[in-house]
């Protein structure tokens, strides 16, 4: 029997883990945890772009070049939109738009967000479970210095991740449960890996849900963590410029410092086999593998690394 593992994933990077993950376990032995925390609504639709990036990923639908969006996707309704005099800063897709209307339409009914993505998923053969942290809203607000607080796409997309950052919140979340397929998870799930997402708006809005930081904190199975850092540098996103503007270390003894007592191993990328003293130094095993994806086969060997340090070698203390 394959062992129950719950992935906790941010967008395009952990999307990459999780298909590695389903490649090797079958639906009824993960479960892929998705931050919410940048969901909006734009036009009056909702959309969950990092539920959309993880779905599409699963579907092998995703656009290859953004890591976002559906491959071969037009923007035709968008530009009609902008003629009308519509914001057409974040861009819906021709394509992607059937997502956020199917999604809409379910809220609308009365679904939860848990129930609208399954149904999605289902509709587009995803068998594996992706659940959203919360069917609770929770909103990631960056305070910025120069413009105040804004929410999380007006800053990442709109304005580029440009302005620096002074703080992070994730605004709902003390009052949101996990949804119910997480807090399941949480209880049967043999090992818990953090995919290689942004620490600070991907895997701090999933720790910021009641009782998440808590129950993980608590989880008596392996944890094991991948870093987002590699070279000092964030793979994509802006993980190390809010790190550094947070007053932390952009690096990987940064992100263990984050992690500690909520993973067991940090894998780093192999180049960066220098900086496991650091990263044991922060309370962490620092295990490495080859941590950049940039092939279907490479999304497969990352899955296979993280099992075999959770599961294979011992290096997991309660493994
Ligand atoms: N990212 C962009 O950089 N520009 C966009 O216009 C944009 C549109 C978009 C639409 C749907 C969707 O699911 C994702 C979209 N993203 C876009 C990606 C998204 O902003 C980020 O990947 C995440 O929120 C961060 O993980």
């Amino acid at each position: 029997m394959p062992p129950r593992v719950l992935a906790v994933s941010g967008g395009v990077g952990g999307a990459k883990l999780a298909v590695g993950l389903s490649r090797l376990l079958p639906p009824e032995n993960l479960t892929i945890v998705v931050n919410t925390g940048d969901d909006e609504t734009f036009h009056g639709l909702y959309v969950s772009p990092d539920i959309d990036t993880v779905v599409y990923a699963l579907a092998g639908m995703t656009n290859r070049e953004t890591g976002w969006g559906v491959e071969g996707d037009s923007f035709r309704a968008m530009d009609a939109l902008g003629r009308l005099g519509g914001e057409t800063w974040f861009r819906l897709g021709d394509l992607d738009l059937a997502m956020h209307l199917r999604r809409t339409e379910l809220l609308a009914l009365g679904r939860t967000l848990s129930e609208a993505t399954r149904e999605i998923c289902d509709a587009l053969g995803v068998r594996h479970p992706v659940v959203p942290m919360s069917d609770a809203p929770v909103r990631t607000v960056v305070r910025t210095a120069e413009h105040g607080e804004m929410a999380f796409q007006e800053y990442f997309v709109r304005r580029a991740c440009e302005p620096r950052i002074a703080g992070v919140r994730f605004a709902g979340a003390e009052n949101a449960p996990p949804s119910p397929a997480f807090a399941a998870a949480l209880e049967s799930a043999d090992a818990i890996v953090f995919c290689p997402s942004n620490p600070v708006v991907s895997v701090g809005p999933v720790l910021a849900v009641r009782g998440v930081r808590e129950a993980i904190t608590r989880f008596r199975g392996p944890r094991v963590a991948v870093s987002p850092i590699v070279g000092g540098r964030a793979l994509k996103g802006p993980a190390a410029k809010m790190m550094t503007e947070l007053g932390e270390d952009a690096s990987n003894a940064g992100v263990a410092r984050r992690c500690a007592g909520l993973a067991d191993a940090l894998i780093l990328d192999e180049s960066d086999a220098d900086d496991a003293a650091a990263v044991e130094a922060a309370g962490m095993s620092a295990r490495t593998a080859r941590t950049v994806m940039t092939s279907e086969s490479g999304k497969t060997a990352l899955a296979e690394a993280v099992l075999r340090i959770a599961f294979g070698d011992g290096v997991c203390p309660k493994a």
